[in-house]
């Protein structure tokens, strides 16, 4: 095993170096820093990957792109049970669910609110529709947030690190108090001593 995390600053490869310090394996980070006026990915990224995109993880050579099938790949690969229900357990379906949800529906009213910001009033008539959807998407994980504030079972999983990223934007819009159990989530989070070791590792995070 030779891990390489293909990692660019201020970005959602923060949830993979969590993951694996959760896991305890043994990572080289590869750094890339976005361009301070576009805030794109540098060029050097599509020498990897040809959408130019973070994060990337490369494993005895071998290039794995997506989130959330990097954190399933290590899980699957390495995490020896931990981090992730029992396969064919009722908490293994809901737990593929969430997997996908943060960022196959999550992100994308995030995304839409991020990128219509930039067009002022030609962006009105989409607003409406954007503002429902992200608030109906953060209602509904603080819903689904259990009494034990994870969203499957009453220990961290996969399916925590990958909706961490949507969380956290909710609280950096200010939104703790509106969705209190996500806040809570991301504190206990960002408590751990594994996530204060991968934001050591990984640069500047936002205002994290
Ligand atoms: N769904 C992909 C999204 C990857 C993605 O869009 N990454 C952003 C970082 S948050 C990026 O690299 N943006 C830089 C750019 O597009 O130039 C994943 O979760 O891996």
């Amino acid at each position: 095993m030779t891990l390489i995390v293909h990692h660019l600053n201020n970005s959602r490869s923060q949830r993979i170096l969590w993951a694996l310090e959760e896991l305890g394996l043994p990572y080289e980070i590869r750094h890339y820093q976005r361009d301070a006026v576009t805030n794109l990915a540098p060029p050097e990224l599509k020498a990897i990957h040809p959408l130019g995109k973070s994060p990337l993880l490369e494993d005895n050579g071998a290039i794995i792109q997506e989130s959330g099938a990097i954190i399933q790949y290590l899980l699957d690969a390495y995490g020896e049970g931990r981090f992730q229900p029992d396969s064919g357990s009722k908490d293994a379906l809901r737990h593929m669910q969430w997997m996908h949800f943060a960022e196959g529906s999550a992100m994308l009213p995030i995304l839409l609110q991020l990128y219509t910001s930039r067009l002022g009033d030609a962006a009105a008539p989409l607003q409406p529709r954007i503002a429902e959807q992200l608030s109906s998407h953060f209602a509904y994980l603080e819903g689904e947030l259990g009494a034990s504030g994870h969203f499957v079972g009453d220990d961290w999983t996969g399916a925590d690190f990958m909706l961490s990223f949507p969380a956290e934007i909710a609280v950096m819009q200010g939104q703790g108090e509106a969705y209190p159990k996500l806040a809570k989530f991301v504190a206990a989070a960002h408590a751990r001593p594994a996530w204060l070791r991968a934001r050591e590792k990984g640069g500047a995070y936002y205002g994290y």
